[in-house]
């Protein structure tokens, strides 16, 4: 059975009234709207001026911050001169308010403005639009939602956001791999493709690590040379949290000398995990705690762009301390990321999924090649797709299993699942939204369905997300 989502979509789009309602939130306290503006801004890319999407807030910085315990109450208004939405990646709001373009709420109009409501989820996480050619022309920011134990540690914040940047547009680069032209920005707009899609083709030869070279790779909106340098104190107690926002880059967070303790992945605490080195995938997000030494210095915290030498990162320093320029490309190439899961098995949740009865398990095949570009879920490329059925409250597992030799990090809306096994075998793993599934591999994850409502799944790889590797769940 094959779903086709346009005509369906456009008819959920009536729910959207729903929007406009403020309504109290149980438990929340009230806080002062916020503003978030949807709007281009101008970056500086080794010299040379680029328009990028932004999320700005009233402040005109990017991004949002609240306390656990307050609701995320935002007016966002689209300042593009294109219609767009956007998606609270990690939260978990009513569907209503997920930010997916016709799913079921319409995108917002040139001029539009729109307010959210719904209680925050804790945790690193981001928001950006949901839409492949938005997103990869920066239409992201940083959403973090603070713990009541991390507001009171005595740890100073700093935030790394990690983009890959092209002055290309999204469309010449779709171009270049051969995705057939979408012709609109929502997802209902790429209906028309399916028919073209090599469904189901397999993955063959040697393994895929990147399909994109981009121009510039950024943290904190900054290129190495002329790096986001943090002012920290000798002896500093850092809380630092880090996004990869990127539309096609896996990185490695490299944080040289200094050790770091590994606390959550995509929002959600782990047991702490020691290292210097942190593989993060499309749409991943790590929390390091890093404890300064007492003397002064300057400390490079590196992004290494998987199986290549490009590298971008920040500089955190202590007040006159000498900042040594870091080069944009490293000596040697970085290695590809977690092939054998050999990260994903460290991590372990610190509040597990309760142990209960599984109502519904399913296997997920996710498949393509690069020539033709072409990536499906179960043989199908959106706007065809299989759903995940399965009823509020039930306990599902879905294994995906990846039989193309390129990695894809899989994505749930609504939803923080845990891993529970990597290449069948059982673990107590992360609680996440997004997991790594490497090439031929294959990842257990497990959750009690939410709202009875249509959830997205997918790749968050913008190019596969483009080509169609899309599918829901959908909880009845
Ligand atoms: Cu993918």
């Amino acid at each position: 059975m094959t779903h086709s989502f346009s005509r369906r979509g456009f008819l959920a789009a009536s729910s959207a009234s729903l929007l406009g309602a403020t309504l109290p939130l149980p438990g929340m306290a009230a806080p002062e709207r916020r503003s978030l503006f949807a709007t281009t801004r101008t970056l500086d890319i080794d010299g040379r001026a680029a328009t990028v999407m932004g999320l700005l807030n009233a402040s005109g910085q990017t991004g949002l911050t609240f306390d656990e315990g307050y609701a995320f109450s935002v007016r966002l208004e689209n300042q593009l001169g294109e219609p767009t939405l956007i998606h609270w990646h990690g939260q978990i709001p009513p569907n209503v308010q997920d930010g997916v373009p016709d799913m079921p709420a319409p995108m917002l109009r040139p001029g539009e403005t729109r307010d959210y409501d719904y209680a925050t989820s804790p945790g690193t996480h981001w928001m950006h639009a949901h839409i492949p050619s938005h997103e990869m022309q920066l239409l992201a920011a940083p959403l973090i939602v603070r713990r009541a134990e991390e507001v009171a540690e005595d740890r100073q914040e700093v935030v790394m956001f990690l983009h890959d940047f092209s002055f290309r547009s999204p469309e010449e680069i779709f171009d270049e791999l051969g995705i057939v032209a979408s012709g609109g920005h929502s997802m209902g707009g790429m209906s028309g493709m399916s028919g073209m899609m090599n469904h189901g083709a397999m993955g063959h030869g040697e393994m895929d690590l990147n399909d994109i070279d981009f121009d510039a790779y950024l943290a904190n909106d900054r290129t190495l040379s002329d790096p986001d340098v943090v002012a920290v104190e000798a002896s500093g107690r850092i809380r630092l949290r880090i996004v990869n926002a990127a539309a096609a880059t896996v990185f490695w967070i490299d944080t040289g000398t200094l050790a770091a303790q590994a606390v959550a992945v995509d929002g959600q605490p782990i047991v702490p995990v020691s290292g210097n080195r942190w593989g993060l995938a499309m749409a991943q997000r790590i929390d390091l705690l890093i404890d300064l030494p007492a003397g002064g210095g300057a400390w490079p915290i590196l992004a290494l762009r998987e199986g290549a030498r490009e590298q971008t990162g920040i500089i955190l320093a202590t007040p006159g301390a000498e900042v040594r320029k870091v080069a944009a490309k490293a000596d040697a190439a970085a290695p590809a990321f977690d092939l054998n899961l050999a990260q994903e098995a460290k991590f372990v949740a610190r509040d597990s999924l309760a142990p209960r009865l599984l109502n519904r398990g399913y296997m997920m095949m996710l498949s393509g090649a690069m020539t033709p570009y072409s990536w499906s879920i179960d043989g199908q490329a959106w706007p065809d797709y299989l759903p995940v059925d399965c009823a509020s409250g039930e306990r599902v597992e879905i294994m995906f299993h990846n039989m193309s030799m390129m990695g894809h990090p899989m994505h749930l809306h609504g939803h923080h699942y845990q891993v529970v096994g990597l290449n069948g075998r059982p673990l107590n793993g992360a609680r996440r939204d997004t997991v790594y599934v490497p090439p031929m591999a294959s990842v257990t994850i497990a959750f009690d369905a939410g709202e009875s409502a249509d959830w997205m799944l997918h790749c968050h790889h913008m190019a596969h997300l483009q080509s169609g590797m899309m599918t829901v769940l959908s909880v009845a």
